[in-house]
């Protein structure tokens, strides 16, 4: 099966590990509109017409099974306009705030993710539906997706600024933290670090990886075929994070606005 993976960065690369782990075997393409990153900082109508825009023709060029749209930001806002001109499945990613109201033992929990998914009314809806016996504390950072994109790039996040970055969720007392990005898994071991064992981080990555496996139909899986992984890009990218791709597999490359 062909699976799209689409992000305005490289935070999807999180979902798409999930993904290939529970389901090796596929043919996966990773879409990366980095010449718009960061998307929390968009406004929403040219979120959703630049994305679709973009989405569309790669869908019908890859002939893709499925498209996984590993962006919240992107998700909570795109999927209707998406879904009515695509005829194939399209799986989202949002804030996992439902099982992190349901593990909270303090009923006090944190949603850290982009400004645009923060301020969003999709995200608010989730909270009223699944979390109106919480406290829900929301920090948004795209500062924190920069970092996470420098890291896979080859550049470790300095301690000093995830520290003070993260200072409000630190002096908050809350127990489970959403990541509601798909940048932030990337940061995960470092987050966990600075917030100690008291805050469990919760992110939708199995989740997702589950959702696609039971939306594929049943055919053949081809562990061997693991080199079949393709990135497109909408800007050039650097040195470092060419590097890291083709470490994680990557075979092909191509900027697709060139
Ligand atoms: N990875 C995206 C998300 O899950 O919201 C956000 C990346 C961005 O463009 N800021």
């Amino acid at each position: 099966h062909t699976i799209l993976v689409f992000d305005s960065g490289v935070g999807g690369l999180s979902v798409l590990q999930e993904i290939r782990q529970l389901i090796p075997g596929q043919h996966y393409h990773y879409l990366f509109d980095n010449a718009r990153l960061p998307y929390g900082e968009l406004s929403e109508a040219e979120l959703i017409s630049g994305c679709v825009a973009l989405i569309e023709p790669m869908v019908t060029r890859l002939a893709a099974d499925i498209v996984v749209i590993a962006c919240n930001t992107a998700s909570t806002l795109i999927l209707p306009a998406l879904r009515q001109c695509l005829s194939v499945p399209v799986v989202g990613v949002v804030p996992a705030i439902k099982p992190a109201a349901q593990l909270s033992k303090s009923h006090h929990i944190g949603l850290l993710a982009t400004p645009g998914t923060i301020k969003r009314e999709y995200t608010h809806e989730l909270i009223r539906k699944f979390a109106d016996d919480c406290r829900v504390e929301l920090f948004g950072s795209s500062e924190l997706v920069m970092l996470a994109e420098q890291k896979i790039a080859g550049l470790e996040p300095s301690p000093q600024q995830l520290q003070k970055l993260l200072a409000p969720i630190t002096q908050s007392s809350l127990d489970v933290l959403v990541l509601g990005c798909t940048h932030f898994p990337m940061l995960k071991a470092e987050i966990s670090q600075i917030l100690g064992d008291q805050v469990t981080l919760l992110d939708s990555g199995t989740a997702i990886a589950r959702r696609v496996r039971d939306l594929l139909p049943a055919g053949e899986e081809n562990p061997e075929d693991e080199t079949a992984v393709a990135y497109y890009t909408t800007a050039a990218i650097s040195e470092g994070l060419t590097l890291s791709l083709k470490k994680l597999g990557f075979s092909k490359i191509e900027n697709i606005k060139s």
